[in-house]
């Protein structure tokens, strides 16, 4: 756990008692603060209070006048569509609203550091997709490199729960648009920026917002190096406004970077590190079995130019590469019968993400739906669908959207697996990719790829 230096002896409410909001209190309390908790959930209200911690309502205004800091949970909304009630106590008694994020940067680097032969560094990743497979490349291949690695935020872990720096440590951070948009320090010795397309739109009042939150990583944060995707407009944008010599390493799938400054893209298979008007190192992507796809190639240049920044040879880079996994529920062949592959890809929760996984496989029995974002499927290319079945709210939308692909309303996960099963001959793929979220039938995405794998068994 990292202590929160600076608010000892300070009340510091706590809104939202699921992971971030314990690995809070607990990081508050070890730094000598007094944490004060709320969760509109009763049962999570009770844990904490079997804890021992303080509980109190602190949207109201005589417990949120008492306050001298709030730390609020990314899933709690602090702006749209309307900011949580005790956001809005917190405000009007002109109490700074943080979060853990924040509060990470400021107790994170210690005095110990002065000893220590390397300084620890903090990387952080944002974009759309591909955040966490990016983060864990990233920490895979520090850790095959010997270097010491923490994996944290989003991904999991919230980043209260890491442990304080050891000597030449790296930790990696993935950063979700929540946290980047209201986190008050933000301070990443290299930052990420994958790529933008619409997610959460609903609580960054539109996609402006949306990518507003994500930049504040850099703008705000101004890291030494930062790592741009510059296959939308929008990573173009960001990067040419930040720009100063070498400060920014471009990276791209679909076009190759072959300007004056650093860059990384792949081109026709093979990843390219570009510097000074000349290659310095190539590495063929397609035996990389843990990173199928385009998409994963765009991770991929992610990661290694954050290595390379972070001082690692192309050759440890490229070792450690080929021995990465993959994630559970990201793109994951989960079994093959008679020739049919099965591919969990329960993480697929934008249309952006689902899109990926259909360009990356052949004669696709695709299944999807669940609780639709902004715009549904809409542009999608559908030309590797066999046939769609589609489950939950999003269902009857899809089917309009799909127009002349083959598709079947399924309802659920069960019978849309059934009849895909039914139809499926030797050479396709059952693929789940949702392109939406899964809390209109399954608690999480994970649950959701745990009942598709249960089916495939
Ligand atoms: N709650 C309220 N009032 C509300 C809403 C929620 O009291 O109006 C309470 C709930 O009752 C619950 C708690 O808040 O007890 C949950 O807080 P949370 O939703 O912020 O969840 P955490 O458990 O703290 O997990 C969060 C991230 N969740 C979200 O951003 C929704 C986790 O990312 C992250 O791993 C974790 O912090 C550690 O950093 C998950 C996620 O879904 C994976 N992220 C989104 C995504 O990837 O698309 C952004
Ligand atoms: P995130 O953490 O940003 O949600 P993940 O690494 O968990 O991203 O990947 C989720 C899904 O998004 C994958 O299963 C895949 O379908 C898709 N995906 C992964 N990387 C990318 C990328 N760079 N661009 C677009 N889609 C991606």
């Amino acid at each position: 756990m990292i202590p929160v230096v600076g608010y000892s002896g300070k009340r510091v409410g706590v809104l939202g008692l699921g992971r971030t909001g314990l690995a809070t209190a607990a990081a508050l309390q070890a730094g000598g603060a007094m944490p004060v908790c709320w969760d509109d959930n009763p049962a999570s209200r009770a844990l904490a209070d079997v804890e021992g911690y303080l509980v109190a309502d602190i949207s109201r205004p005589r417990e949120a006048d008492e306050l001298d800091l709030l730390i609020t949970s990314p899933g709690i909304p602090h702006l749209y569509p309307e900011a949580h009630k005790a956001i809005q106590a917190a405000w009007a008694a002109g109490v700074p609203v943080d979060n853990d994020i924040g509060l990470f940067f400021q107790s994170f680097a210690r005095d110990e550091w002065n000893g220590f032969d390397r300084y620890p560094k903090v990387v952080c990743i944002t974009g759309s997709n591909g955040k966490s497979t990016t983060s864990a490349l990233l920490h895979h291949i520090l850790r095959h490199a010997h270097r010491p690695s923490q994996l944290g935020g989003n991904i999991g872990k919230a980043v209260l729960s890491l442990d304080p720096a050891i000597d030449g440590e790296v930790a990696v951070i993935e950063l979700s648009s929540y946290q980047t948009d209201l986190a008050r320090t933000l301070q990443p010795d290299v930052a990420i920026f994958l790529n933008l397309s619409p997610d959460h739109l609903d609580r960054h009042g539109g996609v402006g917002g949306y990518f507003a939150a994500k930049k504040r990583l850099f703008t705000q944060g101004l890291p030494e190096r930062s790592i741009i995707g510059v296959d939308e407009p929008e990573g173009q944008y960001l990067s040419n406004i930040i720009r100063e010599g070498e400060n920014v390493i471009e990276i791209s799938t679909t076009r190759q970077l072959k300007g004056k400054g650093w860059s990384v893209f792949v081109r026709k298979g093979f990843l390219v590190e570009w510097r000074k008007g000349r290659q310095m190192a190539s590495i063929d992507m397609r035996k990389m079995e843990g990173l199928p796809g385009a998409h994963n190639q765009q991770n991929a240049c992610a990661a290694y130019a954050a290595c390379r920044h972070l001082g690692l040879a192309p050759k440890v880079i490229e070792a450690a590469m080929a021995s990465y996994g993959g994630l559970r529920h990201r793109c994951q062949q989960v079994g093959e019968a008679l020739g049919v592959k099965f591919i969990n890809n329960s993480k697929a929760t934008n249309a952006d993400s689902a899109g990926k996984a259909l360009l990356a496989f052949e004669n696709i029995l695709w299944i999807a739906g669940g609780q639709a974002k902004a715009g549904g499927i809409e542009g999608l290319d559908f030309s590797a669908v066999k046939k769609a079945y589609l489950i939950g709210e999003a269902a009857e939308d899809f089917a309009l959207q799909l127009g002349d692909t083959p598709h079947v309303i399924s309802g659920t996960l069960e019978a849309a697996m059934a009849a895909a099963k039914a139809d499926a001959a030797q050479g396709d793929t059952i693929l789940l990719a949702p392109a939406c979220a899964s809390f209109d039938q399954f608690e999480s995405f994970e649950q959701r790829g745990e009942v598709f794998e249960a089916l495939v068994k």
